[in-house]
């Protein structure tokens, strides 16, 4: 199969996602072209199963917005006539949907057409009424949709008031990505007096609740000394800065900024802290579990679908820090629960194996294409 993937090429879980997804299916033996703005972030070395075409959006002084959705449907396009792609997977509704409709409009037909929901591209932008209509049109005429959690099909029937079939995909871990010796390392850096390490990775977007992360910390570290990593950077990382100097633990917190791979630094920590308001699935929640780190996040969206209360991880009410703080004690105060808990995130994290998962969009692939 020849297959074109568009996504944000910047670190995040759809661009992740998307990448592992396309290179996993190019080492499956098929052709598979990322059409993006950038290379992929965790592209890396571009395997000779894959071509990487660029998107580039020309500027002129007419254009305070420069028009990327149409360079993106030009470009796909494009690469669909020379490379005679048959299926263009785009991830992340806004604009990619709308874009392959375009470019199937310019080719007078083409390839198939399959959407993948990723989370706020329906619950927070596409809920937007400025793009609502826009996204409703493009997940109504694609070939296939899918959401990653049964959370997110559900609100997008919610929001857009559509009936349409959504399949509901998970995301996937690869835990050969999970390095204890690198981890191990790290540790050493983040946490040189031996004391818990919490760790929290985002964007620092408002949805993720920085400052709960925060807060949950002091509370733990208040208890029982401890030592927090916050992995990745964001429009939050500026107020999360104020509130570690405001509240004196400072010299417990280090601000990592994106690292790679981040798995290093998860697999680092003693816990993981996902206190998100709005989470399609949590990716980076199923990450630590498939280094063995037990998880404490909310109960929001999808999180409850890769996180299974109890078993690997806790889940609580967005908000309510005092509970979060107390799940974090009692899992470093008593070893044999934590062991337990160890254990059990690392057998659920592998339920959602590259594999298993890749299966079944590359069968989505063949029933659309009929191959
Ligand atoms: O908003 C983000 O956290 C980034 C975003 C993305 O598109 O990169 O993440 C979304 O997609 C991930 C992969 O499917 C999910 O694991 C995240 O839960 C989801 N984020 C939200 O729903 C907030």
């Amino acid at each position: 199969m020849r297959i074109g993937v568009t996504c944000y090429p910047t670190v995040g879980g759809s661009g992740t996602v998307a990448t592992e997804l396309g290179l996993e299916i190019a080492r499956r033996g098929h052709e598979v072209h990322f059409i993006c703005y950038a290379l992929p972030y965790r592209l890396g070395r571009v395997p000779p199963g894959v071509t990487f075409h660029e998107v580039s959006v020309p500027t002129y002084p007419l254009f305070s917005y420069p028009p990327y959705s149409l360079a993106l449907a030009s470009q796909m396009a494009d690469a669909v006539r020379t490379h005679g792609i048959e299926l263009l997977h785009v991830h992340y509704a806004i604009p990619h949907a709308i874009s392959a409709h375009l470019a199937r409009e310019i080719l007078g037909g083409g390839p198939k057409l399959i959407v993948t929901l990723h989370g706020t591209d329906i619950t927070v932008v596409g809920a937007d009424p400025s793009f609502l209509p826009i996204v409703r049109l493009g997940i109504e005429r694609a070939d296939a949709v899918t959401a990653v959690s049964r959370s997110l099909a559900r609100e997008t029937h919610e929001i857009l008031g559509i009936e349409r079939e959504i399949e509901v995909i998970p995301n996937f871990v690869d835990s050969d990505r999970c390095d204890p010796d690198f981890s191990a390392a790290y540790r050493r850096r983040l946490s040189p007096d031996g004391a818990p390490l919490l760790v929290h990775a985002s964007n620092f977007r408002p949805v993720k609740r920085v400052l709960d992360v925060l807060e949950v910390f002091r509370q733990v570290n208040e208890r029982l000394p401890a030592h927090l990593a916050m992995v990745g950077d964001g429009p939050e990382r500026p107020s999360a800065e104020r509130f570690v100097r405001d509240a004196g633990i400072a010299h417990r917190v280090e601000f990592l900024g994106n690292v790679s791979p981040v798995e290093g630094v998860m697999g680092a920590g003693d816990v993981f802290l996902l206190p998100s308001s709005e989470e399609s699935f949590g990716l980076a929640a199923l990450e630590a579990m498939a280094c063995g780190v037990p998880v404490v996040a909310s109960d929001a969206g999808g999180i409850p679908e890769a996180v299974e209360n109890g078993r690997g991880g806790f889940t609580l009410p967005v908000g309510d820090t005092a509970a979060m703080a107390a799940a974090v004690l009692r899992l470093l105060s008593d070893p044999e629960e934590m062991a337990r808990q160890r254990a059990f995130a690392r057998a659920h994290a592998a339920e959602f194996g590259t594999a298993r998962v890749v299966d079944r969009y590359e069968a989505l692939y063949r029933r659309l294409l009929g191959a």
